[in-house]
């Protein structure tokens, strides 16, 4: 073993069950992982977290299984700003899959060429300190110039609470920027309260921003399967903004500490958020096409 995962890592669910709901032809899971495997992609000496590994090849079975067509692999902090198990897992996607990478601020256009030509289309900024040391505002605004000229995305992860302080930097970002887990708002509160509005109004007015709907385990108090107070709040984000949403299963689930998902059953939330086939298929198939795969046009 080239590594030992934390005492606490709760490994992802050895046989998720069928889902009962079938998702409509070529949906894309939007937000997964690779992690590893350690002995071939070590995972960054600087990180905090150690996960198990879970490979690229679990996770075209867990694809397969769910009846997903297509990936967004989004670099894991576990792994730092080497991209590499994320670049591997899609140079041998044969183009069904695409990445997020987590970049240095020095990265040059050469690297970044080689990266998009791999398939990657954003970089990701994590504001959890749990997860990564954040850099400063003015190196980030830097990479947000770069990847623009390539017609990269920017994806942003954060909790509510620090939505106020964020907010303005975040709103002068230059590209299409896509929110993680609908900004991880605290859905003890109100989905009507001041914390929740400040997040829709940030979407209400800048319309390039996206939100992901995905990690009711993570977000939810009242726990699994249902997961019901999750929903109304990715409900109104489906509903009010439904060609800006994104769904993915955030396979392999790092950093579970209340339970590990059965995916089969987080396949089975997404009717009670997405609740007309209109949507659905705007949820899964559409908005990730238009921002993953736009070249494909109409083709399947
Ligand atoms: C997620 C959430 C988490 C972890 C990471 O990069 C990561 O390690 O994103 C988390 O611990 O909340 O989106 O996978």
């Amino acid at each position: 073993m080239s590594h030992t995962p934390d005492k606490d890592w709760l490994p992802f669910h050895p046989h998720p069950s069928l889902p009962e709901f079938a998702v409509p032809a070529g949906a894309v899971d939007a937000h997964c992982h690779v992690f590893g495997p350690g002995h071939l992609f070590p995972y960054a000496p600087t990180r905090k977290y150690t996960p198990c590994d879970a490979p690229k090849e679990k996770l075209w079975a867990l694809r397969e299984h769910l009846g997903f067509s297509r990936s967004v692999i989004v670099q894991a902090a576990c792994h730092g700003a080497d991209n590499r198990a994320m670049v591997d897992a899609l140079q041998h996607s044969n183009g069904s899959a695409r990445g997020v990478a987590v970049v240095r601020p020095e990265i040059g256009m050469a690297a970044l060429r080689e990266l998009d030509a791999a398939g990657v289309r954003a970089v990701r900024f994590n504001f959890l300190k749990r997860l990564a040391d954040a850099l400063p505002r003015a190196a980030l605004r830097r990479v947000a110039d770069t990847v623009a000229t390539l017609g990269w995305h920017i994806v942003i992860y954060f909790e509510a609470a620090d939505l106020p302080d964020l907010y303005d930097f975040f709103t002068s970002l230059p590209t299409t920027v896509v929110v993680d887990h609908m900004g991880r708002p605290d859905v003890g509160k109100d989905p009507d309260g001041e914390e929740f509005q400040f997040f829709l109004q940030l979407l209400r007015e800048n319309e390039n921003f996206w939100s992901k709907v995905s990690c009711p385990e993570r977000l939810s108090g009242t726990g699994p399967h249902g997961y019901d107070d999750v929903a109304p709040f990715a409900r109104r984000v489906v509903e009010t903004f439904p060609e800006r949403v994104l769904w993915g299963t955030d396979w392999p689930h790092p950093n579970m500490k209340s339970h590990m998902p059965d995916d089969g059953k987080l396949v089975d939330f997404i009717p009670r958020i997405a609740v007309t086939a209109e949507l659905q298929n705007k949820l899964l198939v559409d908005n990730p096409r238009r921002l993953y795969w736009p070249e494909l046009g109409n083709q399947p």
